[in-house]
């Protein structure tokens, strides 16, 4: 028999089967995104045989090239599983794997069993090494478009007017292994590939817009004082502890990056909602050879916002992959992220500063009220990797890799990652080539002389990798400015001795501080304050505790008496004169009003209530581009509602508002003694779930929306009538009101302060 015979009957099944799975899973998906597979599974185990599942409908993949950067014109698909037959790595097909080959039933197992042999060898293989920093992270898909108003200053082509070019990007957390919790108080990394034909751009960035150190030779320490203590290996994925507060009160460089984290920049609500920084100052030339200083930006289109400390910590358990989840959920359901991208730009001048500012300093930002950030494109994220371990975990960044028009500064900290990150990927990915895996291959034509090495996937013609050659006619040729040529812009070097010391400029460790302090809320004054003390109230050392308060005294008075009065300890006075500092308000995350595309409204419903109103709201969520997710006693449907959470599954911290549609009285499974060591007040008529929740949304501050029903629930939680409370006649008169207050992000006032 043919062998493709049997493919072809099988190819068709498998249509059939894609078919009806896909309109099914059209209905899943509309219901609730996170379907996990591409089609709901039968009860049974399937018998028929059939090809590889189809990708999900918002599965993206990198575009397929050679190795050398061509277009190779195949599928995606043929990169994945091919047949419907299990086989070997070779393909030869298998009867069985669910038994070794044995000198009968009762062994000893052969060593000839070349399946047993290659499927046990392949897993013990499985894990690389994962990323020495920035471990934990999950990736996207997008497209990038160049506004073209960054043409005068540089002649990168991809930021021409419309050019559109595929990027990558892939967010994180700095500490934490790769399992680690998403929603720890840390930087998050931002870091995105862009595929340009003029080769690739990498602008890895974090969220923070200043670093812990000047200089990179510091990196290990300040890793190594973040990470858990060697011994023990505790605590996992937080700076609350002794080494991290250790490092960073003895080396006060660092109090800018740390007065960022302690604030709720620490803790993203989301990777579409935080701004990215490239930290550095960079260069730029344009077609003349002129040159300008810049500092790059990405600006979320849904604004900057965070969760609260209780929300992150109680996500930690409920849900470690909030933040991968939210993104991936957000793309599903069609609620693109998209950011614009920015520069601040500086004039390049011999001592590179800017009123005053050391632009090669990291530890220093240019407000924006100085130099406002200019957009210059729009990235929009619309599919997810197929593949984790393909895509996200073997993605490779570099800062080095850059296209014509973008050039780096002196900058010691950046001139160190241009070593740093070429360096860990040899250990990483395993050998030289990484360049060459599917999701790092360029777009742009590849012609180099590196060889060989382990997985070489080019097959290279030719005899003389070498230059100058004759023997393979002088390829490859230098190319020249007007051939597109990369160019090492030319900056004058001073004449200077051989140190190892910093400049001057760089000795003032606390006026940004100090400034970033002064543009805080107070609300988010409060948020630091409370940072602080949590984190050094777990230190054990009194010394640590004593040097920092220190620090802080050098920042501001206020925010060291208050810190010290946690802690327990005298507020020392300030060694330093304090400076004096223009607030700059673009800083702060409070005051603004923002689009709510893509936020999470649950609603509770009562089964044997009043539904109507549930309906019509459903629609007018999904059309103010928002996720309606109902909640109920039970899961299933209700009537022809589909209950997406239920009171046991469901936590508040998941949902950015909550709509009451009804007064649910306590299901069978609600267990009170349970529910109120939980915190919830308990009553004999609402079930004390919807209670916890009411209670839990009020305290993060979200707005609540009640009608009907709903009402006399609120009334049970003493909620009512307090600010960001609404309640009224019906469902859509309510989420019209609910709807404005989301717009800042939170029911700010509903936030007590001291400060
Ligand atoms: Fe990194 N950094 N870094 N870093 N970094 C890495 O490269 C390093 C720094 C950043 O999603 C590593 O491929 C040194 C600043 C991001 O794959 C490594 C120094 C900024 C990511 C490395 C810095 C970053 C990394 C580990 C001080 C913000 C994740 C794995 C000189 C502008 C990229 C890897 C991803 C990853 C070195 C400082 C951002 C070891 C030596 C400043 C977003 O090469």
């Amino acid at each position: 028999m043919s062998a493709d015979k049997p493919a072809k009957a099988v190819e068709e099944t498998v249509e059939k089967v894609v078919d009806t799975a896909k309109s099914a899973l059209q209905q899943a998906a509309d219901l609730i995104p996170g379907a996990p597979g591409s089609a709901p599974p039968t009860v049974e185990e399937p018998t028929e045989p059939k090809g590889p599942m189809p990708p999900k409908k918002e599965h993206g993949h990198p575009e397929t090239r050679t190795p050398t950067g061509a277009k190779s014109g195949t599928s995606a698909k043929s990169f994945a599983q091919q047949g419907a037959f299990l086989t070997t790595a070779n393909g030869a097909r298998l009867r069985d794997s669910d038994h070794s080959l044995k000198a009968g039933e009762r062994g000893p197992t052969l060593l000839q069993d070349h399946h047993l042999r290659e499927k046990i060898t392949h897993f013990d293989h499985e894990r690389i090494p994962e990323r020495v920093v920035h471990a934990r992270g999950a990736g996207a898909h997008g497209t990038f478009e160049g506004y073209g108003t960054a043409s005068e200053v540089t002649l990168a082509g991809f930021l021409e007017k419309g050019k559109k070019t595929d990027v990558f990007v892939r967010f994180s957390t700095v500490l934490g292994n790769r399992g680690s919790a998403d929603t720890v108080r840390d930087t998050r990394g931002f870091a995105t590939k862009f595929y340009t034909d003029e080769g690739t751009f990498d602008l890895v960035a974090n969220n923070i817009p200043v670093f812990f150190i000047q200089d990179g030779i510091k990196f290990p320490d300040v890793i190594h004082a973040g990470k858990p203590h060697p011994d023990r290996e505790i605590p996992q994925a937080q700076s609350a502890h002794d080494t991290f507060w250790d490092f960073v009160s003895l080396h006060t460089e660092a109090q800018h990056h740390t007065i960022w984290n302690m604030s709720d920049r620490g803790i993203p609500r989301s990777y579409r909602m935080m701004e990215g920084f490239g930290v550095h100052t960079f260069r730029l030339v344009n077609a003349e050879g002129t040159t300008v200083l810049v500092k790059f930006h990405w600006k979320p289109k849904l604004g900057v916002h965070s969760l609260t400390w209780e929300e992150a910590q109680m996500l930690g358990g409920l849900d470690p992959d909030f933040h991968r989840r939210d993104l991936y959920d957000a793309i599903e359901s069609g609620a693109f992220p998209e950011w614009e991208l920015g520069i601040q730009v500086m004039p390049d001048n011999p001592e590179e500063t800017f009123e005053g500012i050391d632009l090669l300093d990291p530890t220093k930002i240019v407000p924006e009220e100085l130099v406002p950030v200019q957009p210059i494109g729009k990235m929009t994220l619309n599919k997810v990797p197929s593949n984790f371990f393909a895509e996200t975990e073997q993605v490779a960044f570099h800062v080095g890799h850059l296209p014509p028009g973008i050039d780096v500064t002196n900058d010691p900290l950046l001139q160190t990652r241009l070593f740093s990150y070429v360096d860990t990927q040899l250990t990483r990915l395993g050998g030289p080539n990484f360049t060459q895996i599917p999701v790092n291959r360029p777009h742009a034509p590849v012609n180099d002389m590196t060889r060989d090495g382990f997985h070489q996937h080019a097959e290279h013609t030719g005899v003389a990798p070498y230059k100058p050659n004759s023997l393979d006619g002088g390829c490859p040729f230098f190319a020249g400015a007007e051939d597109g040529a990369y160019l090492d812009v030319p900056v004058k070097v001073a004449e200077a001795r051989k140190v190892r010391a910093n400049p001057a400029s760089f000795d003032d460790h606390y006026s940004q501080v100090r400034l970033f302090w002064a543009s805080m809320t107070p609300v988010e004054k409060e948020h630091i304050i409370r940072a602080y003390t949590f984190e050094l109230g777990k230190c054990y050392e009194q010394a640590i505790k004593e040097r920092q308060l220190q620090a802080l005294a050098n920042i501001d008075p206020v925010l060291c008496s208050e810190v010290a009065t946690g802690l327990g300890l005298p507020a020392p006075e300030p060694t330093l004169p304090l400076a004096d500092v223009t607030p700059s308000p673009a800083l702060s995350q409070v005051g603004g009003e923002w689009p709510p595309d893509g936020r999470m409204v649950g609603i509770v419903i009562d089964p044997a209530g009043d539904l109507s109103g549930v309906r019509e709201l459903r629609e007018a969520i999904f059309s103010a581009d928002m996720v309606p997710l109902l909640i109920a006693p039970h899961g299933g449907m209700v009537e022809d509602l589909p209950v997406q959470r239920t009171f046991s599954t469901g936590r508040s911290v998941e949902y950015d508002v909550l709509l009451l549609a009804g007064c649910p009285a306590p299901a069978p499974d609600a267990i009170p003694a349970r529910e109120s060591e939980a915190g919830a007040s308990s009553s004999p008529t609402v079930d004390p779930r919807v209670l916890l929740l009411i209670e839990e949304c009020w305290r993060h501050a979200k707005v609540i929306g009640a009608w009907g029903e709903g009402v006399t629930a609120l009334g049970q939680s003493g909620t009512d009538g307090s600010v960001g409370v609404v309640t009224g006649e019906s469902a859509e008169a309510v989420f019209a009101e609910v709807q404005q207050l989301m717009a800042s992000h939170r029911v700010w006032e509903r936030f007590p302060t001291t400060v």
